[in-house]
């Protein structure tokens, strides 16, 4: 097999804090392109902007995904888009159902949240050293297992189908369309990336919310730019946000 192969190495943890944490502590010695970490559950899954992923045994995917891309610093929501992106293909070969995309982290399923992606970055010298993409996807979660308190509401592949789904047999499936559309990415398909997220994505076209640290503002989602930022215009203009949530 390829040298880049995602899921090799791989290392499988019983319980971990956060499984970016130890693929970010893995990255810094030796982790190759495409290794990756899983748990059966974490007791410290991170979401973005110090928040927290429930992840309890058996009811999701908790996998962490190793990236030696060569990028500049302004691409890497890129590799955001890029994964969230091959969760909504998965997610869709399991549930026959469409899956759509919200900027910029999140897939929903019949408009509820079904996986969340974070992307973490350490840089050398200019560029990217390595990326942690995290994902972690609602596979047999039951209504009273997720989260009582949510930002958005959330789903799982069990509520949305009725079916329960080996983690075992979804992870493969993750692995194999991340691989596909990284090797599509590296050879200049980008646009056609950002064109299916953007096919995908439920809040283009739509009036937004966008907040963050730094402001809030108000607009209509116009579409994902260049480097993976959404296009908001606003009455005094057209924006590309970096970071935040949306509401629509
Ligand atoms: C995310 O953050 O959606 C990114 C989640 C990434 C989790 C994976 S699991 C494997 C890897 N290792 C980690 O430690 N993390 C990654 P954000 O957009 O900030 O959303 C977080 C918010 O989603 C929380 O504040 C809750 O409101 C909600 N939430 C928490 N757990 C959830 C769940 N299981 N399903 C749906 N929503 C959830």
């Amino acid at each position: 097999m390829s040298h880049d192969t995602f899921g090799e190495p791989l290392q499988h943890y019983e319980l971990v804090g956060s499984t970016n944490e130890v693929a970010i502590k893995w990255a810094r010695e030796d982790a190759p392109h495409g290794a990756v970490v899983t748990a059966e559950s974490q007791t410290h899954g991170r979401g973005r902007r110090g928040r927290s992923w429930s992840s309890p045994a058996g009811k999701g995917l908790y996998l962490s995904l190793v990236l030696r891309p060569d990028l500049a610093p302004a691409h890497v929501p890129q590799l955001t888009i890029l994964a969230a992106l091959a969760v909504a293909r998965t997610v869709e070969q399991f549930s026959g159902l469409q899956a759509d995309t919200k900027w910029p982290n999140d897939v929903l399923l019949n408009g509820r949240k079904i996986a969340g992606v974070l992307c973490e970055a350490e840089w050398k010298d200019g560029r990217l050293g390595f990326a942690v993409v995290g994902i972690g996807l609602n596979v047999n979660f039951r209504a009273e297992d997720l989260p009582e308190r949510v930002l958005f509401p959330a789903t799982s592949l069990l509520i949305e189908t009725r079916e329960h789904r080996l983690i075992s047999e979804v992870k493969p499936v993750l692995l194999a369309q991340t691989e596909q559309l990284y090797s599509l990415f590296t050879n200049g398909g980008w646009d056609e990336l950002r064109a299916e997220y953007s096919r995908r994505c439920a809040s283009i076209g739509q009036p937004v919310t966008v907040v963050n640290e730094a402001s809030e503002y108000s607009g209509v989602a116009r579409g994902i730019d260049e480097s993976g930022l959404l296009i908001v215009q606003t009455t005094d203009g057209v924006r590309s946000v970096i970071a935040g949530d949306v509401k629509f």
